[in-house]
């Protein structure tokens, strides 16, 4: 039977649970050690891979990432770019991210055209995403350019993600930046989730199970946890608790 493409798997998993994507920073540390981090994710029970950051990746670091990882796990690998750099043949999809809130017009459309035909070349799956970014922001937030929503902002969230969904974006991320020390309102995840029916992605200083739980519960579908893994001396027991938890 052929395999369904990600965008589908992600949906059709979606019936039935919430899910748990790992994201993997090739630029955070030695390939050993991402390689590392996906095998323990893997077998804790996350759903789905995200290679990819802000700044210092190479397509080559992205190329050797992802052949290394794919030798220790079948989950699928999605490619979550900073930049028209960042694209791999080897993953399985990439998140066609549109930062809605930038004020730099290459993190809207730029890097998305210079690297279409490459993509198409590549038979790439390609997955069209609104991605937000909120308050702190962190280093997405600065290298993006990003007019930041305010973490509790559900009018200014809700304006954009509806915007996200009459573009006919698959998906819609809310960032509040990689290590951030906060994380996004649950009224705002609560109203989107009310208020559209696009996959809403949480990510961003989800560190504990009770955040997870909490974002959860807040109508989240998915959350992505990068800094706990790639900061965590048992990435295995850490990450299977969040797992259970939500
Ligand atoms: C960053 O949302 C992701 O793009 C994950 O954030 O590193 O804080 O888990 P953390």
């Amino acid at each position: 039977m052929n395999k369904l493409n990600v965008y589908d798997e992600i949906l059709s998993a979606l019936k039935y649970k919430k899910l748990h994507m790992t994201l993997i920073d090739p630029a955070a540390q030695p390939v050993s050690r991402s390689v590392e981090i996906a095998e323990k994710s893997d077998r804790a029970g996350t759903d789905f891979f995200l290679i990819g950051g802000s700044t210092g990746i190479t397509s080559s670091l992205m190329d050797k990432t992802i052949n290394e990882i794919k030798k220790k796990t079948d989950k699928r690998i999605i490619i979550f770019p900073g930049s028209s750099a960042m694209v791999s043949r080897y993953a399985d999809a990439i998140y066609y991210m549109v930062l809605m809130n930038s004020n730099n017009i290459e993190y809207v459309m730029g890097h998305h055209v210079k690297s279409s035909i490459l993509l198409k070349s590549m038979g790439i799956e390609t997955i069209p995403m609104g991605y937000l970014i909120f308050e702190p922001g962190m280093t997405v937030g600065k290298v993006g350019n990003a007019k930041l929503i305010r973490r509790d902002d559900e009018v200014t969230a809700l304006s954009y993600a509806l915007a996200a969904e009459f573009f006919g974006y698959k998906m819609l991320y809310l960032e509040s930046g990689s290590g951030s020390p906060t994380y996004i309102s649950e009224n705002v995840i609560k109203r989107l989730k009310k208020e559209i029916k696009i996959p809403l992605i949480v990510g961003g200083g989800i560190r504990t199970c009770e955040t997870a739980r909490k974002i959860i519960d807040a109508g989240a579908d998915v959350i992505v946890t990068g800094t706990l893994l790639e900061k965590s001396n048992n990435v295995y027991t850490d990450l299977k608790n969040i797992i259970n938890a939500i």
